[in-house]
């Protein structure tokens, strides 16, 4: 064999072999085979020694040309190997977006925050606005403007945490109806619903809890009827309880109204025919409501001989405890996660 053959014979040998190569260490392996200190040009440089001087420097040439020709074929090839690991890993990295995502524990609003919107939405339907106030309030806005003056009897019904002589935890949402009337100057017709947190001296059992939360409403215009009132209170016992509810009005007392009445709601249990929810009457207490005392308007501003004005007050958790059948107050307010996950939507 001469040496171009030798040579053709061993690029061809090279080709073969490196297009076939799948690994880095295997390429590796190849090139000290093919052009390492004890490759294959060893046998070839051996050779060298029968030719004639004058043929040398070609037969250099030739063997520099090989060894670049197979150095191109082990470019090749590490840029092939390269490209088909980026290639793989690329196809295992693919997110699948069909599969079905990672389950994680979602909290949610506590019930009686739940209760409140709900009442809300139904009240910004109406056009109503959403009006919040501050819990330490001062006697004359919680009391006095209310028509309960010092000493008034029903002020045992609603004694509370006093700070000073003069301030103390509000007992009702209220002051946030007085202090709305005051900032309109007693110009402006009023639609407002104010919930929040209420206070009162109360030893808490199953159904009684030193502070509990209420939302209160107050339209104050001129015309406006115990009619107007009425459709209201059908609107949240529909709301609240179930299309197709039905509410009663008796008689009752407060101080900031006039008429005052208890409202009651056909229950939603029976649907009036009578149970142990309803005691067997049919019908469950929910709230109370009234036309606006005249006193109350004309102690924020408000001509009584032109504006009128209804108001109710609910207690949130009463609605709920109804709804849900919860047979304790203090279930709310012990922050017991078994009791509070029962309520996720
Ligand atoms: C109840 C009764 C009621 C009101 C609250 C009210 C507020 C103003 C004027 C007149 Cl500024 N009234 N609020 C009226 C009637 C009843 O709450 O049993 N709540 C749980």
């Amino acid at each position: 064999m001469n040496v171009n053959e030798r040579l053709e014979a061993i690029k061809n040998e090279a080709q073969e072999q490196i297009t076939l190569i799948k690994s880095m260490h295997e390429l590796n392996d190849a090139k000290a085979k093919f052009l390492g200190k004890k490759g294959l040009f060893q046998d070839v440089m051996k050779l060298m020694k029968d030719l004639p001087n004058e043929e040398r420097p070609k037969f250099g040439k030739l063997t520099n040309e090989a060894k670049q020709v197979i150095q191109s074929y082990l470019d090749e090839q590490r840029k092939a190997i390269e490209d088909a690991v980026i290639k793989e890993q690329l196809e295992k990295e693919t997110i699948d977006v069909t599969l079905p995502g990672k389950a994680f524990n979602m909290g949610q609003t506590h019930i009686l925050t739940q209760v409140t919107e709900e009442i809300e939405d139904l009240f910004i339907g109406m056009g109503y606005e959403i009006m919040e106030g501050p819990e330490v309030e001062i006697d004359e806005y919680n009391f006095e403007k209310l028509n309960l003056p010092k000493d008034h009897p029903a002020r045992d019904m609603q004694d509370t945490f006093y700070i000073t002589e003069d301030t103390l935890l509000r007992t009702h949402t209220s002051p946030v109806q007085v202090r709305t009337m005051l900032d309109k100057g007693g110009k402006e017709p009023i639609k407002i619903l104010c919930p929040g947190k209420v206070y009162r001296r109360d030893d808490d059992d199953a159904t009684h809890s030193h502070q509990f939360m209420q939302i209160e409403g107050l339209v104050v215009d001129e015309q406006v009827s115990m009619a107007d009132l009425k459709g209201t209170l059908l609107a949240i016992a529909n709301k609240m309880f179930g299309e197709g509810r039905n509410i009663r009005l008796r008689p009752s007392y407060f101080p900031f109204t006039e008429p005052s009445v208890e409202v009651d709601i056909s229950c939603h249990n029976c649907n009036g025919k009578g149970c142990n929810i309803c005691k067997g009457t049919g019908w469950i207490e929910v709230l109370g409501a009234g036309l606006v005392n005249n006193n109350v308007l004309e102690a924020s501003g408000y001509d009584s001989t032109k504006y009128q004005g209804f108001a109710f007050g609910i207690g949130v958790e009463r609605i709920a405890m109804l709804k849900y059948g919860i047979n304790d107050i203090r279930q709310f307010y012990t922050n017991d996660i078994r009791f509070i996950d029962q309520f996720k939507k």
